[in-house]
């Protein structure tokens, strides 16, 4: 058998910028006299991250999730909204925290993101709007999902967590739909420690996004809208622009940790590394696996249970789905019968460790136990 980690190996680890860089910096925040509310250090991580995204107009906030809330109440999104439930929880929930029904959609069986053919046939009176998730970095059907948004007159809001200076043939994917939110959490290639943006084409909407966050202040002594406290702080700031300065050093170990997975698991039948379209940059955000249990011969949880047993902590995201969650199944959308690509990737998907400082050679052990898999089954 191989041998156990002396130490867990995680699915990932977060991005630490110089330390005595990050505390020289710190003085800048100390004689500003600014810890939240648009200081200095706010205004210039927006600026760069507008820029790093080529956008034309982003805001800022304190994590992903209270921004796609944000996202969905600046649209006064309303009913019913059509959605994927092959996705992190945040996604779903931030619907039913705007008192919005989630409608599932299947998703595509190669793309893995909401199904674009199956979006007409849900829309009733009540609905509102499409909230697409582009899962793993990959894009969503952008171009069709606009077009059927034109024509019905919904809005579309995308879910980028995972798809940091993704592009479509060089377009930055925050330019698709009304609204992107992007997640700036420590588990992302790119970061502020805690964090998250929304980039959007309009000027009106984001200045209506920047007073929802901010409570809806519109001056000292006018509050125009019930908004939330979204603020990002100057210490999350800070670090997201030090983080930035070294995400392009860290995207290029990934592609090199990537090839090592590709040339170590490429040819095993059965066994498939999710990758993006011709033409889409990838990410990098996560090491993404297919398992078809019949071909490779043990499964998806049989991978994961080798692991653990080496103290490797790949993850299964996203499974369950969350049309599954308790507080959801209920819904007459959520039935797994109506979902059954979402059903299969869920069962399939792990995510395997993936991080700039993960040695190739640990890569090398997770890789043949990986392989070894199928043996382990039967001899269990
Ligand atoms: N939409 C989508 C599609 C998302 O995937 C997410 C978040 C959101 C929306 C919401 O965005 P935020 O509000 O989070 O900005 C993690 C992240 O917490 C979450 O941000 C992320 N998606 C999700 C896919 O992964 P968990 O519960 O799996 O995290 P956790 O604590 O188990 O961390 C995973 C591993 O990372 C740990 O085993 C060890 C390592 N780790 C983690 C942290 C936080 C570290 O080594 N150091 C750390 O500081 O959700």
């Amino acid at each position: 058998m191989t041998e156990r980690f002396k130490e867990p190996v995680y699915v990932t680890r977060p991005l630490f910028p110089d330390l005595d860089r990050f505390t020289s910096r710190l003085k800048d925040v100390w004689a500003s006299q600014w810890l939240s509310n648009g200081g200095p250090q706010h205004i210039a991580f927006e600026k760069a991250v507008q820029e790093a995204l080529d956008v034309p107009h982003l805001s800022l906030f304190n994590n992903g999730t209270i921004a796609l809330i944000v996202a969905v109440q600046s649209l006064r999104l309303q009913g019913e909204v059509i959605t994927t439930p092959f996705t992190f929880p945040a996604t779903t929930h931030v619907l039913a925290w705007n008192s919005i029904t989630p409608v599932f959609c299947d998703i595509d069986p190669e793309t893995l993101t909401i199904d674009s053919n199956g979006i007409e046939q849900l829309i009733t009176h009540r609905t509102s709007g499409i909230l697409g998730v582009h899962v793993y970095g990959i894009p969503c059907d952008v171009e069709r999902i606009g077009a059927i948004a034109d024509q019905q007159g919904l809005s579309v809001v995308y879910d980028a967590a995972h798809a940091f200076q993704t592009e479509i043939n060089g377009v930055g994917i925050g330019n698709f739909g009304d609204v992107s939110m992007f997640s700036f959490h420590p588990t992302k290639l790119f970061h502020s420690g805690e964090g998250g943006c929304l980039t959007m084409a309009d000027s009106n909407l984001k200045a209506r996004v920047d007073l929802l966050k901010n409570f809806g202040i519109k001056n000292e002594f006018e509050v125009i809208m019930p908004g939330i406290n979204g603020k990002m702080n100057e210490l999350q700031a800070l670090m997201g622009q030090l983080v930035l300065e070294i995400a392009d050093e860290e995207r290029a170990r990934r592609r090199v940790i990537r090839q090592r997975y590709m040339h170590n698991l490429g040819d095993l039948p059965g066994l498939r590394i999710i990758d993006v379209a011709a033409g889409v940059t990838n990410s990098q955000q996560y090491l993404v696996m297919r398992v078809d249990p019949e071909v490779f011969g043990a499964s998806r949880d049989n991978i994961y249970d080798q692991l653990r047993l080496r103290n490797v902590f790949a993850r299964k995201y996203f499974y369950p789905l969350t049309s599954d969650y308790a507080c959801y199944r209920h819904l007459p959308t959520a039935r797994p019968e109506a979902l059954p690509n979402a059903v299969r990737a869920a069962k399939e998907v792990l995510c395997l460790p993936f991080y700039g400082n993960l040695p190739l050679g640990t890569v090398d052990v997770i890789c043949d136990v990986v392989r070894m898999a199928p043996r382990a089954r039967k001899a269990a």
